[in-house]
């Protein structure tokens, strides 16, 4: 039996926009808010996997890219902290069509392949701490970074030498 890994769909955030949020956390969050996450590891999950074998792995590959999906932009406006799992966050107030239907689809494929989809409603989000599972003073807004969504990847999560790490397998464009 071939070994599993840990995937999950994602938007990747630009360099830059990763600089900036990471300068704009350290300026608005006292430093034990909890364990901040790495500038290169920011992004938003569409749609989380969960351990999958490599058959699976080509199976949903090969949906990703069947899909059809348009070119979107969203503001980064939203900040919110889930103290259940620990994680504070930014969101957008106003999700693109585009970006619900690409994450539908691609949630849809995953419980279709027998990945565990959660039953909540989708939230997109970036998440910027976690362990976060004390009271935490939220700032009142974000500056509203624009995210130019242009491709969506597959990512593999690694754990490496008491670190997490994503790789990029795998990115398809989205259509104008
Ligand atoms: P999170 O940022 O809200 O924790 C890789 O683990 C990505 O998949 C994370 O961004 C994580 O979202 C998301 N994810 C969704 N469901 C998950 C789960 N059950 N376990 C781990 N990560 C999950």
């Amino acid at each position: 039996m071939s070994a599993e890994r840990r995937l999950f769909f994602a938007l990747s955030l630009p360099a830059k926009m990763q600089k900036q949020v990471i300068k704009w956390r350290a300026d608005n969050f006292p430093a034990e808010t909890g364990r901040p996450v790495a500038a290169a590891n920011l992004h938003i999950t569409l749609a989380f996997l969960g351990e999958v074998s490599a058959l699976k792995e080509a199976a949903l590959t090969r949906a990703a890219g069947r899909i059809q999906g348009q070119k979107f932009s969203l503001i980064l406006d939203d900040i919110g902290h889930w103290p259940g799992s620990g994680v504070v966050w930014i969101g957008t107030r106003r999700a693109p069509n585009a970006l619900l239907q690409l994450a539908s689809v691609l949630r849809s494929h995953a419980a279709r392949n027998g990945c565990h989809q959660s039953t909540l409603p989708f939230h997109p989000h970036v998440s910027l701490y976690r362990n976060a599972t004390r009271p935490v003073n939220i700032p009142p807004a974000t500056p509203g970074w624009q995210l130019d969504a242009t491709e969506f990847s597959l990512y593999e999560s690694l754990f490496e030498r008491g670190r997490t790490r994503y790789h990029c397998l795998q990115t398809w464009p989205l259509g104008d």
